[in-house]
């Protein structure tokens, strides 16, 4: 398999390797020992390690690894729609499609590429994609891992069609918990949010932060770049930085409806908070030959970090 030159440069750093249905995967080492794991099913990152070694991604004990089904868990990249609409299955095609490695990606901001291990991934709609959504795109996906641990993923969509079309996105981000109940999030006060358990009714948040007693499935519109999830116990803060994505889809299940999933642990909504940098409430288009990018920086931090450092 060819690398980039780019990639090529950082070969050292990156392993490849088969998951137990013998599918590629990624994974992608910093110096001080973080590391990511990305599968080519669905360019979902499985697994996502700060430098003790410690998983801060959460996966279902229960998952089933099995195509074309994406697994429960990781971050997944939900395209071209985020939710459930029309004849598109739940969260759109591209989580369930086996992706390529590619090569020689058009130039990426060297912010994206220098002192970072990385990967270039490349969706193309198949035969059976376009009879249920007929329009020619080009989907590409790097993962990067930087050398303090950062994980980033820059997606670029482009239109390589005669007609536009719309879509919408979200990066499903299941970060690993202590628990739920400890756990608050910073960066989506006062904001209005769209609430899938009440027919996706309008609403605003009230509360100084949003923390977690029962079932939650919302979308937070317009939200700032910056979004923290704090988890007291653990005395860890995730930050979030978003570009292109204007709203945060915030889902835990909570106690009945996980007993109700296959794929999901009836006491594992305790350790898991799904956040997703999205665009959701509002479509985006892209006329021929236009390209959107969207973007999201992870960080682990110890919790001495400060919401104050919120941009
Ligand atoms: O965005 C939240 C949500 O759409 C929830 O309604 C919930 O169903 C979740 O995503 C998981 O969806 P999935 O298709 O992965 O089971």
């Amino acid at each position: 398999m060819g690398h980039s030159a780019a990639v090529w440069d950082h070969r050292a750093s990156i392993e490849m390797t088969k998951d137990w249905n013998g599918i590629d995967q990624v994974v992608l080492r910093s110096p001080r020992g973080a590391s990511a794991r990305i599968s080519l099913h669905g360019g979902q990152v499985v697994s996502w390690r700060n430098d003790r070694g410690e998983e801060l991604l959460f996966t279902t004990s229960k998952a089933i690894f099995k195509s074309p089904k994406a697994m429960r868990g990781g971050i997944s990249v939900c395209f071209p729609q985020c939710g459930s609409c029309g004849v598109l299955e739940q969260h759109g095609f591209a989580r369930n499609k086996i992706w390529s490695i590619e090569d020689d990606p058009p130039p990426l901001n060297q912010k994206d590429s220098v002192g970072k291990s990385f990967i270039d991934l490349l969706l193309k709609p198949a035969e059976e994609d376009l009879k249920f959504w007929p329009h020619g795109f080009e989907f590409r996906l790097r993962v990067s891992l930087a050398s303090d641990g950062n994980l980033t993923l820059v997606s670029r969509i482009r239109n390589v069609n005669g007609k536009p079309f719309s879509f919408s996105f979200a990066y499903h981000t299941h970060l690993s918990v202590s628990d739920i109940s400890e756990v608050r999030i910073e960066g989506l006060e006062t904001l209005d949010y769209l609430d899938n358990l009440c027919q996706r009714e309008r609403f605003t948040e009230q509360g100084d932060a949003i923390t977690f007693e029962s079932e939650i499935d919302r979308v937070y519109l317009s939200s700032s770049q910056c979004v923290a999830v704090l988890d007291h116990e653990r005395k860890r803060t995730y930050v979030m930085r978003k570009r292109g994505l204007p709203d945060v889809v915030v889902w835990n299940p909570w106690e009945k409806k996980s007993k109700a999933m296959a794929d999901f642990g009836d006491d594992e909504y305790k350790q898991m908070l799904c956040i997703g940098a999205a665009a959701a409430e509002k479509s985006l288009t892209l006329k021929a030959g236009e390209e959107w990018m969207g973007r999201i920086e992870l960080a682990a931090v110890p919790s001495t970090f400060c919401s104050d450092d919120l941009d």
